[in-house]
């Protein structure tokens, strides 16, 4: 059996058959949603109570005392020490590169004056406090706090809290040196949708925040939905995807190892390539079969592959392009000759890697673009995690002696049409001659 399904677009079902690979089920789970409500009720009503039960009951740790399960500086910087030095150095320069490619990002305050001396502007505030989620296992990425934490503290957010949940008590030393390198301020051993609520609505000792980022399972994800108005959350995630537009012209391996670099996540995710040379399929088909045995992760590559994984024959560029936009992926290589013709045509992607050195990987670690990006066709309408995310604007109206004038005409003609007396009377108030009624 071959490891991935082969499409061709000229097929007369492609349509119908694109449109059951893309699908993912986001329903959501009944007994989750129940769970997940009682547990955020717990915490908004008792608290640090609650937090230190769900904590014994889900991770097994007892603590006397939340502040006990704050994970404290020195911890951080012993974890920090701890690491084989290439790895500290590698977490340093990512670092600093996601730093300077989200100082681009900044936006900035703006006002300007009218003709009237009426001043208009808006106002750029970072939000005073966000929540970082980090899960614990096998999906807890250092990476993930770098690309989630930087933005917040470029922004110029007071504080970012990490929580994590710590199974046993066990504590990943390289997430906590991430944490440190990214500047986050407190952390603490809670996890679940317990620490969701903790976040959302403060307890006795830990302060609630604005915002809540960072991935987490469906009782997280569940929590943050449930728990969003109350403070901000980012998008939930859906299993990664990885699209390639290839003209044949990259090495077959590469072409490969990057759609595997996708698989490996998880068995949801998403690898999809799309060129119009079919012997260059073969190649990277051929490619797959030989390198799939290899890799330590050969299962769930396996299964991500065989089941959410093609390799589609287009007729052209142009065609893989149309294609892309509808797809809209989380993640784009355009791995031709010419990449930025084809970049062009691109309307919808959350990362577009152009050229066949812009591997996937290089961006999801360290050359500077986030790695939060949207998925399941969100990238329609939605964008990376970035500076602008923590940061928030408010409007500003300074009107002059002038400017009320002609402002409370306009007002007040609009206020009697919508039956508001007050608001009309509190713009004539304003009028050098206000009309007698
Ligand atoms: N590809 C993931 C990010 C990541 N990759 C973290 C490795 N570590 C987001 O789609
Ligand atoms: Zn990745």
């Amino acid at each position: 059996m071959s490891s991935i399904q082969r499409l061709r677009s000229t097929d007369p079902n492609f349509a119908a058959t694109l449109r059951k690979l893309l699908a993912f089920d986001a329903s959501q789970d009944e007994s989750i949603e129940r769970a997940t409500a009682d547990i955020l009720k717990a915490v908004e009503h008792t608290g640090d109570t609650a937090l230190l039960e769900y904590t014994q009951r889900f991770d097994r740790v007892q603590a006397g005392s939340v502040a006990e399960l704050e994970i404290p500086k020195s911890e951080w910087l012993a974890a920090l020490e701890s690491l084989p030095a290439e790895q500290r150095t590698a977490l340093e320069q990512a670092a600093e590169r996601v730093r300077s490619y989200h100082e681009h990002q900044k936006a900035q305050s703006w006002s300007y004056t009218e003709a009237d001396g009426t001043v208009l502007g808006q106002k750029i505030t970072p939000l005073d406090r966000v929540g970082l989620y980090v899960p614990g296992g096998k999906a807890a990425y250092p990476s993930s706090v770098l690309m989630n934490a930087i933005p917040a503290k470029v922004a110029g957010v007071e504080e970012v809290i990490m929580v994590t949940p710590t199974p046993n008590g066990v504590r990943n030393p390289i997430v906590l040196a991430a944490a440190a390198i990214a500047g986050v301020d407190r952390a603490w051993a809670i996890g679940g949708a317990q620490a969701v609520g903790a976040l959302a609505y403060g307890t006795a000792t830990i302060n609630a925040v604005d915002k809540i980022v960072g991935p987490g399972n469906a009782y997280v994800a569940a929590a943050k939905r449930r728990v969003f108005g109350t403070v901000g959350i980012d998008m939930i995630a859906g299993p990664s995807e990885i699209l390639i537009i290839a003209d044949g012209t990259t090495p077959a391996d590469w072409i490969a190892m990057d759609l595997f670099s996708q698989a490996e996540h998880d068995e949801l995710a998403q690898s999809i390539l799309l060129c119009p040379n079919e012997a260059y399929l073969d190649q990277v088909q051929e490619a797959i079969d030989r390198l799939l045995p290899t890799m330590p992760r050969a299962d769930i590559i396996r299964t991500s592959l065989a089941n959410r994984g093609a390799l589609i024959l287009v007729q052209d560029l142009d065609e893989a392009c149309a294609i892309a936009n509808d797809i809209a992926p989380e993640h784009l290589e355009i791995s031709t000759d010419n990449p930025n013709a084809v970049a062009d045509k691109i309307r919808h992607a959350g990362a577009i890697f152009l050229g066949r050195y812009s591997s996937e990987s290089l961006g999801d670690y360290c050359a500077g673009p986030n790695h939060v990006l949207p998925t399941s066709r969100t990238a329609r309408f939605s964008s990376p995690l970035g500076v602008y995310d923590f940061q928030k604007r408010s409007s500003i109206i300074q009107v002059s002696h002038n400017g009320a004038q002609t402002l409370g005409t306009i007002a007040a003609h609009l206020a009697y049409g919508e039956g508001l007396q007050a608001h009309a009377a509190s713009a004539e108030y304003r009028l050098d001659t206000p009309p007698k009624r």
